[in-house]
């Protein structure tokens, strides 16, 4: 089974986020079109707006890397607008997909549409078999909207419509904003901080036992690719590189990465959020694709891309 990017135009929603910029890099190697559209010019929670739109550019792929995105923070506290915002884009743009003729669309959820316990690493089979984490279940129900809906125009319509559910994602282009933010962008920026100015400590969030697994946001981007070449199943299908690491671990690795020496310090007022979140990835892995970037290597790229932004802001300011 294979789909041909050749000649074809791809539509990628969120074409200015960390995960739309890296489909877009990717892409550029790929002999198709590449189709982008403005927040300013077309809102993707008005459905009106995503319908004209795209009855006029007439894409022919569609990847839905749009979404309202945060950290723990964030999604514990804007829970209306992780709900409804994400539940518009999806809907809107799943929906006007069919009616202008989409041959083909990938939907992007995350990992937190688990359980909040469930077995580890978790199959794709795990969707709906118990309680979500409660700080990210809007988002999370939003989400799993997503998936269902690719699955109900698929059912009804014959559309090949596919999901894939990344793990927690980092990169260049990601937010740096504290409250905000996740926390790897949130640690790199702590202590990069730190570091310039001689602090002692750095503030970590919570316990520092949660474990994540992460993928490097390029690696993200050649699985998509991969996915919308090589796949066409109902199930949404898991993203993720196979190993995890508390988040302590990774706050030792990112003072590594970034030269600080100081100590951390944990803020126990802040939530850890679910106990482990690995993935199975293993359905993808036999497809025959694998991540190539080890977590320092990627967290070294990153950091590179955020001291060069720092001197341009700089620069211009
Ligand atoms: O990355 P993060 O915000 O999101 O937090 P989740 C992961 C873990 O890192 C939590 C801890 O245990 C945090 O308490 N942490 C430590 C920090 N220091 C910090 C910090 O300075 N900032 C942040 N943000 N965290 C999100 C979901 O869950 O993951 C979303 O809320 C989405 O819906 C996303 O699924 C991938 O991994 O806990």
């Amino acid at each position: 089974m294979s789909f041909s990017l050749s000649g074809k135009k791809v539509w990628v929603s969120g074409h200015r986020g960390m995960v739309g910029s890296a489909v877009m890099r990717r892409l550029a190697g790929e002999e198709c079109q590449l189709l982008t559209v403005g927040r300013s010019e077309v809102d993707l929670m008005r459905q009106v707006e995503v319908e004209d739109w795209m009855a006029e550019a007439r894409p022919d792929v569609v990847i839905v890397a749009a979404a309202t995105v945060g950290g723990i923070h964030a999604n514990s506290t804007r829970p209306a607008e992780f709900i409804h915002d994400n539940l518009m884009i999806a809907n809107n743009v799943i929906d006007a997909a069919h009616r202008t003729d989409v041959e083909k669309l990938l939907y992007l959820g995350s990992s937190c549409i688990y359980p909040r316990l469930s077995q580890q690493p978790i199959p794709e089979d795990a969707l709906l078999t118990g309680p979500l984490e409660p700080t990210n279940q809007w988002y999370a129900v939003a989400k799993i909207a997503g998936i269902k809906l690719c699955q109900a125009y698929r059912a009804q319509y014959g559309r090949d419509y596919i999901s894939a559910m990344p793990t927690n994602l980092y990169g260049p282009g990601d937010n740096f904003d504290l409250m905000s933010s996740h926390v790897l962008p949130a640690l790199m920026a702590k202590l990069h901080a730190a570091k310039l100015a001689g602090a002692a400590s750095v503030t970590i969030w919570g316990s520092g036992k949660p474990l994540r697994e992460f993928m490097y946001v390029e690696d993200l981007a050649d699985a998509l690719v991969f996915l919308l070449k090589a796949y066409s199943g109902e199930e949404h299908v898991n993203v993720g590189v196979g190993t995890d690491v508390s988040i302590a671990e990774v706050a030792a690795i990112m003072a590594k990465v970034v030269g600080f020496q100081g100590e951390f310090v944990h803020d126990l007022d802040k939530p850890d959020g679910m106990p482990r979140k690995l993935m199975d990835s293993s359905r993808l892995l036999s497809m025959g694709w694998k991540p190539s970037t080890n977590l320092e290597d990627g967290l070294a790229k990153t950091y590179q891309w955020f001291v060069e932004q720092e001197a341009h802001r700089n620069d211009r300011g």
